[in-house]
């Protein structure tokens, strides 16, 4: 069973500085870089979305980030504009080793979606094609570090579970942003889901 190793956003806007900053993001970039030749195959997401994104509280006139409102694909919480396309903070974190990455997967570039999951869109039915690039290079064991633990790892990781591939997340190698309990609210989802939380 080929084994790939899915680094989610490892991105200067959700490290400390940062437009939309997870505590200690930064902390894991050296410990996912040494996991990275244990792997078959290794894949970097990029959150990456156009400035007039709907996920960005600055879009929606007299709404405040962190709020949440209800899209047409269900409820969306409106963020900090971050990771916008060309921007230093949509980058790769400066000492990522994108070097031994295999395939770079951008996610989130939809105006009117945003897209959590490294697998399909906030709509769960848009696909990204990355079980298509994973199946068709046999890697069916998926391990998931990276930013932000409660929200685009645990989609990812989830998606993964649902479609059919082992999935596990090394949860030393993630930070949450931990809203209203949603770090918690994310390891049970995954658990439920069959995740490993290693
Ligand atoms: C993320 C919120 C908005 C993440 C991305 O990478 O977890 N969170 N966009
Ligand atoms: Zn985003």
């Amino acid at each position: 069973m080929a084994r790939a190793l899915i680094v989610i956003d490892m991105q200067p806007d959700f490290c400390p500085g940062g437009a939309l900053p997870v505590a200690g993001g930064d902390e894991i970039v050296g410990p996912i870089n040494d996991m990275m030749a244990e792997f078959d195959a290794v894949v970097l997401t990029q959150d990456w979305h156009p400035p007039g994104h709907m996920s960005f509280a600055e879009n929606h006139p007299g709404a405040v980030a962190f709020s949440e409102i209800q899209m047409p694909y269900g409820p969306q919480v409106l963020w900090p504009a971050h990771c916008v396309i060309g921007t230093a903070g949509a980058e790769f974190h400066p000492n990522l080793a994108v070097d031994r990455a295999d395939l770079v997967i951008r996610k989130g570039f939809r105006p009117q979606i945003d897209s959590y999951s490294a697998f399909y869109e906030n709509d769960h039915q848009t696909p990204t094609g990355l079980a298509g690039y994973l199946r068709d290079r046999g890697l069916s064991d998926l391990t998931f570090v990276g930013l932000a633990h409660d929200f685009c790892v645990a989609w990812s990781a989830i998606d993964a579970a649902n479609l059919g591939f082992r999935a596990t997340v090394i949860e030393t190698a993630t930070r949450a942003i931990d809203l209203n309990g949603s770090r918690e609210g994310a390891r049970q989802s995954m658990r439920t889901s069959g995740v490993i939380l290693a």
